[in-house]
């Protein structure tokens, strides 16, 4: 166990070293609780979902691994949540699935859904005083099966689908009004060719008329906000992605939507970093799916690398905490999934701590006078300046696990309720 009067002392000592460089700790450690997390609630169980929990993923992602102890049901995944949020410092919000509905009272299908079934979320988000967004479902389903939802050239699917996304936007206008803090609805579709298709455009028409129709309902953006969100490929749609960069970088400056920028969506030397501060150039907001990918699998556990550092560093610099929505998504079938969690949302908060930890000012001076070597030197000795006892005292602050304590409470759960299932 950390040693608390230790924690406190190495704080003292990094808060002098940091102050030669201007920079203030106790200002960032206030400064960190605006970081809000949004926790994708599919971690959990896989991506499997309330709905059909035993059957297929599908829409061209995939969570390998069998460990023991996911969650089988809603009441499950809040309770995973729950004790996942206990050991983050700061406060957090939700990000749940159509999937995720509760269907005790009669299952519907995707284009039957309402507010019903996920009133027990909202509450659960009271309870927990915490925001919560939403996604409609647009895979693992029947009508996914061709690989094609809103884009499909078969007139009922695609209805069917637009059916799904008016509900899934209703239902978030309603998840924001009654939680008093505006709910991102995200729209991802698996739409893509496994081979080279012919017909792009025709596909990528049929998809702004299907955005069109189910997007023509306003709502107060205190109640909810639309982000798209695009992808470079799936598995088994290796050739074409319908929603590609373009298109939704497009539809979302044309239509004043929030661009979703997941960072296991791009080629592979492409970082969404650099993206952040082009898009805002032209639509308002951001929604970001921070992951890490690994060769062909877009969501792995995020760790505190290079790229999600760039994307802290330049929220922190730019000042675009509140127009940029941060969300995780990753899943990880093969550990310990609450660890999954916390392993991934604190290395996204180290991120942020590093990046407010940074004398900006410096180097932006530094770059204005042509002193890159400067710039180079100073960003490369920050990386070993004493970051880790700023953040083990804000943990301390803050009442959650200090550095690494959080393995053996994590392994206390697995014994006492992840193994009983
Ligand atoms: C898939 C997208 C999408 C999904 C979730 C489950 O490649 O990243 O965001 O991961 O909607
Ligand atoms: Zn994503």
């Amino acid at each position: 166990m950390a040693n608390k009067e230790i924690i406190a002392k190495a704080y003292e000592i990094a808060k002098e070293q940091y102050a030669t460089l201007g920079v203030d700790t106790d200002a960032v450690l206030k400064k960190i609780n605006e970081i809000k997390i949004s926790l994708h609630c599919w971690q959990t169980d896989d991506v499997s979902g309330s709905e059909n929990p035993d059957g297929p993923l599908s829409g061209g992602i995939q969570a390998t691994g069998n460990y023991p102890g996911k969650a089988r049901n809603v009441t499950e995944v809040m309770a995973d949540l729950e004790k996942v949020m206990s050991m983050l410092p700061g406060k957090q919000r939700v990000n749940v699935h159509a999937l995720y509905g509760d269907f005790s009272k009669g299952k519907v299908d995707r284009d039957r859904i309402s507010v019903k079934q996920f009133q027990g979320w909202i509450d659960w988000c009271k309870k927990q005083d915490i925001g919560m967004d939403f996604n409609g479902s647009f895979f693992s389903h029947p009508k996914a099966g061709s690989g094609f939802t809103l884009s499909s050239k078969n007139e009922e699917i695609r209805k069917f689908w637009v059916e799904h996304l008016k509900r899934s936007r209703e239902i978030a206008a309603e998840v924001g009004k009654q939680l008093g803090s505006p709910c991102i609805l995200n729209t991802w579709i698996p739409d893509g060719s496994k081979d080279t298709p012919v017909d792009r455009n025709g596909m990528r028409s049929l998809l702004t008329k299907s955005l069109d129709e189910g997007m023509a309902q306003k709502f107060p953006k205190e109640h909810m906000k639309d982000a798209v969100e695009s992808k470079v490929f799936g598995i088994g749609a290796e050739s074409m992605t319908v929603g590609s960069h373009d298109y939704y970088l497009g539809y979302a400056i044309k239509n004043n939507k929030l661009i979703c920028l997941d960072n296991g969506h791009f080629h592979p030397t492409e970082v969404v970093g650099d993206k952040i501060s082009s898009c805002l150039q032209f639509v308002d907001e951001v929604l970001l799916h921070v992951t890490r990918p690994v060769r062909w699998d877009s969501d792995h556990v995020v760790t505190l690398n290079e790229e999600v550092q760039l994307i802290a560093s330049e929220i922190v610099r730019n000042d675009f905490i509140n127009r940029v929505n941060i969300g995780l998504d990753f899943f990880d079938a093969s550990i310990n999934r609450i660890g999954a969690y916390v392993i991934g949302t604190r290395a996204t908060q180290k991120a942020f701590m590093i990046a407010m930890l940074e004398p900006t000012s410096t180097l932006v001076r530094f770059e204005e006078n042509n002193q890159n070597f400067e710039r180079l030197a100073l960003l490369e000795e920050l990386k070993t300046k004493p970051f880790g006892a700023v953040w083990d005292y804000y943990c301390l602050q803050e009442g959650v696990p200090i550095g690494e304590d959080y393995i053996t409470e994590i392994q206390s759960y697995e014994n006492e309720v992840l193994s009983r299932r």
